[in-house]
Protein backbone atom coordinates (compact mmCIF):
# COMPACT_ATOMS: atom_id res chain seq x y z
CA UNK A 1 0.00 0.00 0.00
CA UNK A 2 1.02 3.77 -0.56
CA UNK A 3 1.98 5.73 2.43
CA UNK A 4 1.90 9.19 2.20
CA UNK A 5 3.98 11.14 4.70
CA UNK A 6 2.84 14.46 6.60
CA UNK A 7 5.09 16.39 8.41
CA UNK A 8 3.36 18.79 11.00
CA UNK A 9 5.56 21.57 12.55
CA UNK A 10 5.11 24.86 14.50
CA UNK A 11 5.65 26.82 17.41
CA UNK A 12 5.03 24.89 20.96
CA UNK A 13 1.91 24.51 21.88
CA UNK A 14 -0.57 25.96 18.59
CA UNK A 15 -2.26 22.71 18.51
CA UNK A 16 -0.14 20.27 16.09
CA UNK A 17 -1.07 16.97 18.41
CA UNK A 18 -4.50 18.10 19.49
CA UNK A 19 -4.91 18.35 15.29
CA UNK A 20 -3.52 15.23 14.60
CA UNK A 21 -5.58 13.74 17.19
CA UNK A 22 -8.59 15.52 15.70
CA UNK A 23 -8.19 13.98 12.51
CA UNK A 24 -6.82 10.29 13.86
CA UNK A 25 -9.04 9.72 16.21
CA UNK A 26 -5.92 8.85 18.14
CA UNK A 27 -6.28 9.79 22.05
CA UNK A 28 -2.29 8.92 23.69
CA UNK A 29 -0.34 11.63 25.26
CA UNK A 30 3.08 11.86 24.72
CA UNK A 31 6.24 13.57 25.24
CA UNK A 32 8.95 12.11 22.91
CA UNK A 33 10.21 14.87 20.19
CA UNK A 34 7.98 12.92 17.74
CA UNK A 35 4.96 10.91 17.71
CA UNK A 36 3.47 8.79 13.90
CA UNK A 37 0.28 8.70 14.10
CA UNK A 38 -1.36 6.16 11.04
CA UNK A 39 -4.74 6.76 9.62
CA UNK A 40 -6.03 4.43 6.29
CA UNK A 41 -7.74 6.16 3.62
CA UNK A 42 -9.97 4.95 0.65
CA UNK A 43 -11.41 6.35 -2.13
CA UNK A 44 -12.26 5.94 -5.54
CA UNK A 45 -10.63 6.81 -8.78
CA UNK A 46 -12.54 4.96 -11.82
CA UNK A 47 -14.84 3.04 -9.90
CA UNK A 48 -11.77 1.59 -8.85
CA UNK A 49 -11.38 1.13 -4.76
CA UNK A 50 -7.76 2.74 -3.89
CA UNK A 51 -6.36 2.54 -0.99
CA UNK A 52 -3.40 4.70 0.84
CA UNK A 53 -2.17 5.26 4.21
CA UNK A 54 -1.44 8.65 5.93
CA UNK A 55 1.28 8.43 8.10
CA UNK A 56 1.87 12.27 9.85
CA UNK A 57 4.63 12.92 11.79
CA UNK A 58 3.55 14.66 14.87
CA UNK A 59 6.66 16.62 16.01
CA UNK A 60 7.04 18.99 18.72
CA UNK A 61 7.70 22.71 18.48
CA UNK A 62 10.28 23.37 21.17
CA UNK A 63 13.61 24.77 19.69
CA UNK A 64 15.77 21.80 21.58
CA UNK A 65 14.34 19.10 19.03
CA UNK A 66 15.46 20.96 15.87
CA UNK A 67 18.34 18.42 14.90
CA UNK A 68 15.58 15.56 15.24
CA UNK A 69 13.42 17.07 13.24
CA UNK A 70 15.74 18.53 10.59
CA UNK A 71 16.99 14.81 10.50
CA UNK A 72 13.46 12.97 10.26
CA UNK A 73 11.49 15.67 8.13
CA UNK A 74 13.52 14.51 5.13
CA UNK A 75 11.31 11.56 4.28
CA UNK A 76 8.25 13.18 4.29
CA UNK A 77 6.09 14.55 1.27
CA UNK A 78 3.92 17.38 2.22
CA UNK A 79 4.44 19.83 5.29
CA UNK A 80 1.03 21.28 7.61
CA UNK A 81 3.29 24.57 9.55
CA UNK A 82 1.00 25.35 12.37
CA UNK A 83 0.65 28.65 14.28
CA UNK A 84 -1.86 30.23 16.61
CA UNK A 85 -4.04 32.80 15.75
CA UNK A 86 -4.41 34.08 19.21
CA UNK A 87 -0.79 34.22 19.38
CA UNK A 88 1.18 36.66 17.07
CA UNK A 89 4.93 35.12 17.81
CA UNK A 90 3.65 32.30 16.46
CA UNK A 91 2.79 33.65 12.60
CA UNK A 92 5.78 35.39 13.15
CA UNK A 93 8.29 32.71 13.69
CA UNK A 94 6.49 30.87 10.51
CA UNK A 95 9.52 31.85 8.55
CA UNK A 96 11.95 29.93 10.82
CA UNK A 97 9.94 26.88 10.10
CA UNK A 98 9.65 27.17 6.58
CA UNK A 99 13.18 27.72 6.28
CA UNK A 100 13.85 24.10 8.17
CA UNK A 101 11.92 22.78 5.82
CA UNK A 102 13.69 24.07 2.43
CA UNK A 103 17.02 23.32 4.24
CA UNK A 104 16.54 19.79 5.02
CA UNK A 105 13.99 18.23 2.21
CA UNK A 106 13.93 20.80 -0.24
CA UNK A 107 10.88 22.27 -2.53
CA UNK A 108 7.63 20.42 -1.27
CA UNK A 109 4.48 21.49 -1.02
CA UNK A 110 3.41 23.47 2.41
CA UNK A 111 0.49 23.90 4.24
CA UNK A 112 0.26 27.13 6.34
CA UNK A 113 -2.59 26.73 8.93
CA UNK A 114 -3.84 29.43 11.51
CA UNK A 115 -5.48 27.22 14.30
CA UNK A 116 -7.51 28.10 17.63
CA UNK A 117 -9.94 29.95 15.55
CA UNK A 118 -12.54 29.61 18.14
CA UNK A 119 -10.06 31.36 20.34
CA UNK A 120 -10.23 34.78 17.82
CA UNK A 121 -13.63 36.38 19.16
CA UNK A 122 -11.90 36.45 23.00
CA UNK A 123 -8.67 37.24 22.14
CA UNK A 124 -6.63 41.04 21.54
CA UNK A 125 -4.26 41.33 18.56
CA UNK A 126 -5.35 38.08 17.25
CA UNK A 127 -4.08 37.10 14.01
CA UNK A 128 -6.38 37.36 10.88
CA UNK A 129 -7.82 35.62 8.04
CA UNK A 130 -6.62 38.40 5.35
CA UNK A 131 -3.04 38.52 7.66
CA UNK A 132 -2.59 34.32 7.45
CA UNK A 133 -4.03 34.67 3.06
CA UNK A 134 -1.46 38.09 2.34
CA UNK A 135 1.45 36.15 4.06
CA UNK A 136 0.83 32.97 1.81
CA UNK A 137 0.14 34.66 -0.99
CA UNK A 138 3.74 36.79 -0.14
CA UNK A 139 5.47 33.58 0.43
CA UNK A 140 4.41 31.81 -3.10
CA UNK A 141 5.97 34.54 -4.84
CA UNK A 142 9.24 34.63 -2.85
CA UNK A 143 9.58 31.11 -3.27
CA UNK A 144 7.83 29.82 -5.78
CA UNK A 145 6.23 27.19 -3.95
CA UNK A 146 2.46 26.02 -3.71
CA UNK A 147 1.55 27.10 -0.57
CA UNK A 148 -1.75 27.21 0.66
CA UNK A 149 -3.83 28.80 3.58
CA UNK A 150 -6.50 27.49 5.60
CA UNK A 151 -7.79 28.42 8.86
CA UNK A 152 -8.78 25.60 11.68
CA UNK A 153 -9.78 25.05 14.73
CA UNK A 154 -8.56 21.73 16.59
CA UNK A 155 -10.87 22.05 19.13
CA UNK A 156 -14.04 22.00 17.03
CA UNK A 157 -12.72 20.48 14.28
CA UNK A 158 -13.33 23.32 11.86
CA UNK A 159 -11.22 22.55 8.43
CA UNK A 160 -9.48 19.52 10.20
CA UNK A 161 -9.79 17.07 7.62
CA UNK A 162 -9.99 19.26 4.78
CA UNK A 163 -6.37 20.29 5.81
CA UNK A 164 -5.04 16.82 6.04
CA UNK A 165 -7.07 15.47 2.78
CA UNK A 166 -5.30 18.53 1.12
CA UNK A 167 -1.69 17.92 2.56
CA UNK A 168 -2.20 14.02 1.30
CA UNK A 169 -3.28 14.94 -2.18
CA UNK A 170 0.12 17.06 -2.68
CA UNK A 171 2.20 14.78 -0.88
CA UNK A 172 0.87 11.97 -3.28
CA UNK A 173 2.08 13.91 -6.05
CA UNK A 174 5.36 14.36 -4.50
CA UNK A 175 5.49 10.13 -3.69
CA UNK A 176 4.49 9.33 -7.16
CA UNK A 177 7.43 12.18 -8.74
CA UNK A 178 10.08 10.76 -6.78
CA UNK A 179 9.40 7.29 -7.39
CA UNK A 180 9.73 8.01 -11.27
CA UNK A 181 12.72 9.49 -10.26
CA UNK A 182 14.12 6.70 -8.56
CA UNK A 183 13.34 4.00 -11.17
CA UNK A 184 14.19 6.63 -14.36
CA UNK A 185 17.93 6.05 -11.98
CA UNK A 186 17.62 2.69 -11.56
N1 LIG B 1 -9.17 26.79 22.10
C1 LIG B 1 -8.39 25.96 21.42
N2 LIG B 1 -7.40 25.29 22.06
C2 LIG B 1 -6.64 24.44 21.33
C3 LIG B 1 -6.81 24.24 19.95
N3 LIG B 1 -5.87 23.36 19.51
C4 LIG B 1 -5.15 23.03 20.59
N4 LIG B 1 -5.59 23.67 21.69
C5 LIG B 1 -5.02 23.61 23.05
O1 LIG B 1 -3.70 24.13 23.02
C6 LIG B 1 -2.85 23.42 23.92
C7 LIG B 1 -1.62 22.92 23.23
O2 LIG B 1 -2.01 21.96 22.26
P1 LIG B 1 -1.03 20.82 21.70
O3 LIG B 1 -1.81 20.10 20.65
O4 LIG B 1 -0.46 20.01 22.79
O5 LIG B 1 0.12 21.72 21.07
P2 LIG B 1 1.41 21.23 20.25
O6 LIG B 1 1.56 22.16 19.10
O7 LIG B 1 1.31 19.79 19.92
O8 LIG B 1 2.58 21.50 21.28
P3 LIG B 1 4.06 20.80 21.33
O9 LIG B 1 3.89 19.33 21.13
O10 LIG B 1 4.59 21.13 22.70
O11 LIG B 1 4.89 21.42 20.27
C8 LIG B 1 -3.73 22.31 24.55
O12 LIG B 1 -4.21 22.76 25.80
C9 LIG B 1 -4.87 22.16 23.56
O13 LIG B 1 -6.07 21.72 24.15
C10 LIG B 1 -7.87 24.96 19.29
O14 LIG B 1 -8.12 24.87 18.08
N5 LIG B 1 -8.61 25.80 20.09
MG1 LIG C 1 2.52 18.14 20.39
Amino acid sequence: MITVRIGVIGESAVGKTTLVKKFTGSDVSYLSPIKIAIRPLHFQIRGRNVGLCISIYDFRGHRIFTSIIQNIIRNVNSVIILYDVSRRDTFVSVADWINLVLRSVGRIPMILVGNKIDLRKHGYDCVSWEEGARYAEMLREEFQLPILFFETSALTGYNVGKVFLVATYLGLKVYVLRRRMRFRHS
